[in-house]
This record gives C-alpha cells, structure tokens and sequence, in this order.
C-alpha cells in the first residue's frame, strides 16, 4: 500500500543506544533503519539553512522581500531534479563550504562509525534536496538507494532536514524491515526525483509498514542501501523543503565512480573546482584521494531500463513520460538518448 497520512507509523527513535554497536546493528537488523532525535548541531544547521536559502534566494527561488529562513517559494517559480533551472540554482548552492563540512561533523562521523564497528568515510558527493510545494508529481519516488549511489549494499544514507520537516512539508517515509529482502527490486520509470520506483506490488506482500515522523532540524534518519523508502509529498501552500542526504561508507569498501563527482554534475558541467572556488580552508577538498578508495565503473542498467521504459511509455501517449523526454532533451541536445527522445515526441 502506498503510504497516506493515515496509515504512516512513527519511527522508533534510537537515541537511547547512542554509541552502543551491538544495540544500533541488532536494532538495524531488524527495522532496517535508525532514527535519531537531535543529533547533528542545531545552531549549525540553522547557519547552514540560512546561507543555503540566501543562494536560492539570489537565484529567484525565494520570494523577494522575505526572510529567506522562511523558505517561502517566490509564486509561479517550480523546478526540480533534470531541470536545467534546477541544476543552475542548485550548483550555485554546491559550493556552499558549510554544506559539505557539516556531512564531515564529528557527531555523524562517530555514529556511523558506531553502528557498522568500521572506519568510515563520507562520500565525496553530497546531496541536497531543494523541493518546492505543491509540485508533487515530482516527489521522491519509492525506491532503494542502491541503484542511484551502487558501491555496496552496506553504505548508509543519512538524511536530514536543515529546518523544521513537518509531515506536510514532504519528509522521508521508510518501509519498516523492508531490507531484509536482500536484493535490489525491479525499478521502473518515475517522473519523480531520480527517475526510478518500485511498484507497491513488487513489496507489498512483505506486509510491512511505512513510518515517518514531524522531523525537527538536527533530527537524523540514517539506512542502508536496500531499505526501501520515499518521500512524502510537500502539500504545503508555499514552503520550500530543504534537506540533506548523505552517504557513508566503509573505507575499505569500493566506490562507484559518478560519486566521486559533485552532484548532479552529469546534468551540466560542473567540477570540484568551482565547488571550492569560494572556500577559505581545504580541510575537506579531495579528502578522499588521501583513502585510497577502490573506484569501480557506475552501473548504467537502472537508468537505461527506466529510459526505455519512458520511451515505451511515451510511445503509447504516457504525459509523465514525454514530460520526462522533453526534459532531457533541453537539458542534454546532443546525446544519443536526446535524439531517440526527439523521434519519439516527433510522432
Ligand atoms: O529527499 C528526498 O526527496 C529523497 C531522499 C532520498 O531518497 C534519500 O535520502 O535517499
Ligand atoms: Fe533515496
């Protein structure tokens, strides 16, 4: 059953086996994820909001005239993940230093460290996720992290609001237990972020349950690569949703290549050096060159399903579908999946 708002759990918080291993693994063995209230450093977060909103607000996403911590979106203005307006505002908020040294805190470092019991590392790339209300054919979709991030199934994903993320403003829900499946399920086209879903039928028969929660800023929900989770939709009348989702993993394990890049830099060039352009310490430029990190090649299967799964879709009049297609190629002209795009919504 896809989650509403009557039939979504509350998650169980951990905060009471903070830095104990074998309660955080068995507690993770078994409900796939650890939930933890105020962990990451407030004031920080709130330094963090307030420069992340001041770009988006230079860029034309903030209405004019107001607060930027409000995060009120300017009316009228809607874009998302595969937008090139998107990707323009957004990379200009990648190269906020605080951003990428707040995934390297001492206090997320020592909790992931303490719930596998091995030396971890954040990966290169970080994530923001900048969603704008009532634009909600284009949230999250349900999905495992595997396959966007690959490497291995044991690196975990810590995400975090940087603000208040009341049910209404489009948090993360997660299938209780749904790790225990072990594999990665079948995905399919989405026009939702990342392009790729799994249909209720291919889970539901586990008979698990979906849980989310009022999240408050330093609020932390940290899972591994199989669980499945979405986000909820941002039905607010006109607040922004900003969020953090980061990735750790083992240092001794391998890393797939597209995440040592910034993100979203395969949507418009974009490079490590206009992320740091503006730093004023390198601490945390190329840190992980220093770890030896063993990089393998990404894995294309997932996205290129879900392409021809568009095109087929689009084929057959599917409106998401051409959406998507449009949308890549005004991003994207001159590639092959651009040219196939445009035959497709010729006819
Ligand atoms: O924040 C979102 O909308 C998606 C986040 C997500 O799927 C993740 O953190 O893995
Ligand atoms: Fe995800």
């Amino acid at each position: 059953m896809i989650p509403t708002l009557e039939n979504l759990e509350e998650l169980h918080e951990s905060n009471d086996i903070l830095g104990d291993t074998p309660a955080l693994q068995s507690r993770l063995e078994e409900d796939g994820y650890r939930f933890f209230r105020r962990l990451q450093d407030v004031e920080m977060l709130r330094e963090l909001r307030r420069q992340m909103l001041t770009t988006m607000q230079e860029g034309g996403w903030i209405k004019q005239g107001t607060d930027p911590v409000d995060g009120i979106a300017e009316p009228g203005v809607q874009c998302t993940e595969g937008d090139v307006e998107y990707t323009d505002v957004y990379h200009q908020v990648y190269r906020n230093q605080l951003f990428h040294e707040s995934a390297h805190s001492e206090v997320m470092l020592k909790t992931v460290t303490d719930i596998t019991g091995r030396p971890m590392t954040p990966q290169p790339q970080k994530v923001a996720r900048l969603w704008f209300p009532n634009y909600t054919a284009h949230t999250t979709p349900i999905h495992q992290d595997y396959v966007h991030f690959q490497g291995t199934y044991e690196n975990l994903t810590c995400w975090a609001p940087v603000g208040d993320c009341p049910i209404e403003l489009g948090g993360l829900a997660v299938l209780r237990g749904s790790h225990k499946v072990g594999k990665v399920l079948e995905h399919h086209f989405s026009l939702g972020a990342g392009s790729l879903m799994i249909e209720a039928e291919d889970y539901e028969a586990m008979g698990l349950q979906w849980q989310t929660t009022n999240y408050e800023i330093g609020d932390t929900l940290i899972f591994p690569a199989l669980t499945i989770h979405m986000a909820l939709p941002n039905v607010t009348e006109d607040r922004l949703r900003v969020s953090l989702d980061n990735r750790y993993q083992a240092i001794e394990d391998p890393i797939a290549e597209h995440m040592t890049e910034p993100h979203l830099a395969s949507m418009s060039p974009f490079g490590w050096d206009d992320t740091y352009a503006d730093w004023d310490s390198d601490e945390f430029q190329y840190y992980w060159k220093d770890l030896g990190l063993e990089i393998i090649p990404k894995d294309w299967s997932f996205s290129n399903k879900g392409f021809e799964e568009a095109c087929e879709l689009a084929r057959n009049g599917n409106e998401e579908a051409a959406h998507h297609l449009a949308r890549q190629i005004k991003r994207a002209p001159d590639t092959e999946q651009a040219e196939i795009a445009r035959k497709i919504l010729a006819q």
